[in-house]
């Protein structure tokens, strides 16, 4: 077995999720200042230690990805994240793109960049310890749009993302994400989703992405968040579950984005996938579903990191009941 297909299956090991807390500095920096926090590389390196430092994470999350800015900051008693990540029995990764950047000849279109001087940087990041990477193509859904160069844009820099990941010995998480904004249907979101999937495969395919080596992170297939019906967790499992049979056995796990869903409604989903069978395990790399109500409890207030720690204990318990759920059944 390669070493991308060892570090895929520890990532994926049974009743463990994938905490993403890589937001970019603008974007952390801007949810830091909506809780009250000002933010400065202090506050982002001090946010991301406490979310990394909580008692017993490891029960529930086999990774932590972080952005560039956090993987070559220290921890406060002085060892380099992905040191500290590791000794605390989880693995570290990074987020390698550098953002969804308007698409030339694309109009209101996005085509997700980062792939100069990609090698080089992944083997840098391989060398201060990183064991798998991000990169996260983001479509949204109009009347028009996704369009087929999007699609395919995308779909590429995935590929090639992949390829040079797995040359770099770095496990790369695939995230093609079709976004909750809008107002469409499950059914389009279900069409969107497989043809953005149909697309990805294809180009990985080309450029020989062993997928026994990959994670694939999509968005759970979901109404758009303006449509006047929510669909259950079961229709959303039974929709998802469609779109993503497209994938074959060899793929090596599967771990799902929450997209702006409630945490509480991201859970009973992850939830509800575990009445299907599927060759490949189901769980979760959220960001903002395991995170948001920790950075409300913390508040940038030291006699709060308890409550925070606590508050991102319980998510991460919750999801992981959830994939264990579903664990259990795949074995039986
Ligand atoms: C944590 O947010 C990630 C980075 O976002 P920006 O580069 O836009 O700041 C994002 O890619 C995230 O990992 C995924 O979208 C999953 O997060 P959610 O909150 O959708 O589960």
């Amino acid at each position: 077995m390669s070493t991308c297909a060892q570090t895929a299956q520890a990532m994926l090991a049974s009743g463990k999720g994938i905490l993403a807390a890589d937001e970019s500095i603008a974007t952390m920096s801007a949810r830091l200042e909506q809780a009250g926090v000002t933010a400065t590389a202090d506050s982002r390196r001090t946010y991301r230690e406490i979310l990394a430092t909580t008692p017993g994470l490891a029960d529930g999350v086999s990774g932590i990805i972080f952005c560039e800015e956090t993987l070559g900051q220290v921890t406060s008693d002085g060892r380099p994240f992905p040191q500290a990540v590791r000794d605390l029995g989880m693995l570290p990764g990074i987020k390698v793109d550098t953002g969804a950047k308007p698409g030339p000849g694309l109009p209101g279109e996005t085509v997700t960049e980062g792939l100069d001087g990609l090698a080089a940087r992944l083997a840098r990041y391989a060398e201060m310890g990183a064991a798998f990477a991000k990169w996260r193509a983001v479509f949204a859904i109009d009347a028009a749009t996704p369009s087929r160069g999007a699609i395919v844009s995308n779909a590429n820099a995935l590929a090639r993302y992949a390829a040079a990941c797995q040359q770099a010995g770095l496990v790369p998480i695939v995230e093609p994400e079709v976004l909750m904004t809008g107002s469409h249907s499950i059914e389009r979101c279900a069409e969107v989703t497989a043809s953005v999937h149909a697309a990805v495969r294809q180009q990985l395919n080309l450029l020989r992405v062993d997928l026994s080596g990959i994670v694939l992170k999509p968005n759970m297939v979901i109404e758009g968040e303006e449509h006047p019906v929510q669909a259950t967790p079961e229709q959303v499992a039974e929709a998802t579950i469609s779109v993503l049979r497209g994938w074959p056995a060899k793929l090596a796990g599967v771990a799902f984005l929450s997209g702006g869903q409630p945490p509480s409604r991201a859970t009973a989903n992850l939830a509800a996938m575990q009445a299907h069978r599927t060759p490949w395990p189901l769980t979760f790399s959220f960001g903002r579903a395991l995170v948001s109500p920790a950075l409300a409890a913390w508040g940038g207030v030291e006699t709060r990191v308890a409550a925070a720690q606590h508050a991102l204990s319980e998510h991460v318990a919750a999801n992981s009941a959830a994939v264990q759920l579903q664990a259990s059944l795949q074995s039986a």
